[in-house]
């Protein structure tokens, strides 16, 4: 049967896979991407690792120090972003080739193909696998079903090296089975909320009480389960390239007051505007690393693009809204713009714009 399908692909552990790439006698040995904070030789965390060393426990998130003490032999390498960014940006543009492509991240994205037979969209799915490994070496998962979110969670069933086609039935099965914290969007606090409702299958959503969930989860977030739990989930893959400039500070010390905070947080905003070189955020992202390096995020998105001075006020409001609801101590701060545009020299043009609300 032909029914609109949707791929999703995810680069497997891809910061040290492309270094395994490039240096081929890195496989068959533990191997960690760092960020080096540069407070002291040891200072930093891993960002990703192969599967060798996530079996000694090396994974995403841990102090580099924590990973030399799990293993003498794993071998850390500094993260090379550019380079990861560059050949992650070939490989999304060859995925628009096949259908509307929305870039989630560095290293995922959403395909729209159009209506397809699942004949063709596994076939399709694997000559993906098979192009960008060809490419570039690169081992990828994919997943693909009628919607964004279950393509994503097929994705995630496959890893690593993974394709995973679901037809209509796994579909309606996952729509009742599957655990809400498995569901992207869905994190440990939510979770938490759902459980004590008495849901932790999606199909427990069932028997609740529409107006309880919402008042319990928030508006959003409980449309989103119960459009996925009834099979109305649609949302469209939009075309999206990543336009952002993020640029992260390491704190003095650990620290949880924000008045101590601000400075880098302003000079994170500062080094992302430089970066930016004039464009104009209409979307701002303040991103805590947590003591224990744990990311927590948070966002705002206005219609215009925003100063600097615009900025510098929202990051704080985005910090002081972390702090509130995190009580852990901050690690590393940093400013993220999106939805960059080009604005033209003369604020008039920028006052038109504010005005109607046209895109430059
Ligand atoms: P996977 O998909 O489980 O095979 O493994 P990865 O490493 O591809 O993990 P994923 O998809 O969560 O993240 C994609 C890339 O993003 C990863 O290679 C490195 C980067 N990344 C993930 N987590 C962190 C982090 O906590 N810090 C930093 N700096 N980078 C991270
Ligand atoms: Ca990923
Ligand atoms: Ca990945």
């Amino acid at each position: 049967m032909r029914r609109k399908r949707i791929l999703f692909v995810d680069l497997d552990y891809f910061y040290a896979q492309v270094e395994e790439v490039i240096n081929p006698s890195l496989r068959g040995k533990p191997v960690a991407v760092c960020v080096f904070s540069g407070r002291n030789e040891d200072s930093g965390a891993v960002a990703t690792s192969n599967y060798e060393a996530r079996k000694l426990g090396i994974k995403a998130g841990i102090p580099i120090a924590t990973a030399k003490r799990l293993s003498n032999d794993v071998i850390l390498l500094p993260m090379r972003k550019d380079l990861y960014k560059g050949i992650s940006d070939k490989i999304m543009g060859y995925l628009s080739t096949l259908g509307t492509t929305e870039v989630a991240s560095i290293d995922e994205a959403y395909v729209d193909l159009g209506e397809i037979t699942l004949e063709e969209a596994f076939k399709l799915a694997k000559e993906v696998k098979e192009r960008i490994f060809k490419d570039h070496g690169l081992k990828v998962s994919i997943g693909v079903a009628s919607n964004k979110v279950f393509a994503k969670v097929a994705c995630e069933m496959g890893k690593p090296d993974g394709l995973v086609v679901l037809d209509d039935e796994k579909e309606e099965k996952l729509r009742s089975e599957i655990e809400v914290s498995k569901i992207p969007g869905i994190g440990p606090v939510l979770r938490e909320k759902l459980n004590e409702l008495g849901v932790n299958k999606l199909g427990d959503m069932k028997n609740l009480d529409e107006y309880k969930l919402r008042k319990v989860i928030g508006e959003a977030k409980a449309q989103y389960l119960i459009s996925l739990a009834n099979g109305t989930y649609d949302e469209p893959v939009k075309v999206r390239q990543r336009k952002h400039q993020g640029r992260y500070v390491t704190l003095k010390r650990n620290t949880r007051d924000p008045n101590e905070i601000k400075p880098y947080l302003f000079r994170a905003v500062d080094e992302a505007f430089a970066k930016a070189s004039g464009a104009l955020p209409m979307e701002i992202h303040v991103v805590a690393i947590m003591e224990d390096i744990d990311i927590v995020s948070r966002s705002r998105t206005f219609k215009h693009p925003i100063s600097k001075d615009e900025a510098y006020n929202t990051c704080y409001k985005l910090l002081l809204d972390i702090l509130i609801e995190d009580k852990r101590q901050v690690r590393r701060i940093g400013a993220t713009l999106g939805k960059l545009k080009k604005v033209d020299g003369s604020l008039d043009k920028f006052f038109d714009f504010k005005l109607d609300g046209n895109s430059v």
